[in-house]
């Protein structure tokens, strides 16, 4: 479906709707290009992109999140220094009781260099391009919708039993 809207040239017709998907550079992190073309990958797919822009604090994240009915949030960081900065954001997912029911994308150059670092920083999943990233947010959100609210301890502790290729690597 996404090839055959690519290729038409009409997103308009090209996937039925998925929800709210919000997506931002992490706090102290300017490198937008990778998140604009996830976010038009995501589009494609059906996702309604509430776009946050560049550094983004974690309370800002999940306040919109919360206020657009979000289904998943999606974070770009490009520099290691950046990328750590998400780690604040699984604490505030923790703290509001939202981990396991909010999934949390991560992605950017650093964590394809990095396999590791996906789970370092408490991300649930990543995709190494703009073009696997529709898969890895449907995946991570019929997880969460499957699994249902786990306690802050499972996640935090990085469960990967269900998870897609690339979650919590
Ligand atoms: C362009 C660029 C900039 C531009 C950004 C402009 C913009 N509007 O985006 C500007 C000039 C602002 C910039 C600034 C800086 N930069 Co810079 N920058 C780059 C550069 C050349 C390209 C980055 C890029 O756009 N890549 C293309 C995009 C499409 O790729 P991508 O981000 O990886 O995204 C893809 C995937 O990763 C994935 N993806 C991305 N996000 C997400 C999110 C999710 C949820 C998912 C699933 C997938 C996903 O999908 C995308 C498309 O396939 C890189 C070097 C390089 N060759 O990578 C350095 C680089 C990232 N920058 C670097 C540095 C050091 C800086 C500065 C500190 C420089 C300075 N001294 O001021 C500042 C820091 C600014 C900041 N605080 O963020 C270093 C980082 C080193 C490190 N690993 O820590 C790099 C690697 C250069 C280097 N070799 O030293 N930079």
């Amino acid at each position: 479906m996404l090839k055959a809207a690519l290729e038409d040239g009409d997103p308009g017709t090209a996937a039925p709707p998925r929800g709210v998907a919000v997506l931002g550079n992490i706090e102290d992190d300017f490198h937008a290009l990778g998140r604009k073309m996830v976010a038009s990958f995501l589009r494609l797919d059906g996702w309604e992109i509430v776009d946050l822009g560049n550094d983004v604090s974690p309370a800002d994240f999940v306040d919109a999140a919360l206020e657009q009915k979000a289904r998943i949030i999606g974070v770009s960081a490009m520099m290691l220094s950046t990328a750590l900065n998400i780690r604040g954001l699984r604490e505030e997912l923790d703290r509001r009781n939202l981990s396991g029911v909010l999934p949390l994308a991560v992605g950017g150059a650093v964590f394809n260099m990095r396999p590791g670092l996906v789970k370092e920083v408490g991300g649930d999943g990543t995709a190494s391009s703009a073009m696997d990233a529709p898969a890895l947010f449907r995946t991570l959100c019929d997880n969460a919708a499957a699994s249902g609210p786990v306690s802050d301890t499972e996640s935090a502790a990085g469960d990967d039993a269900g998870m897609p290729d690339g979650a919590r690597t």
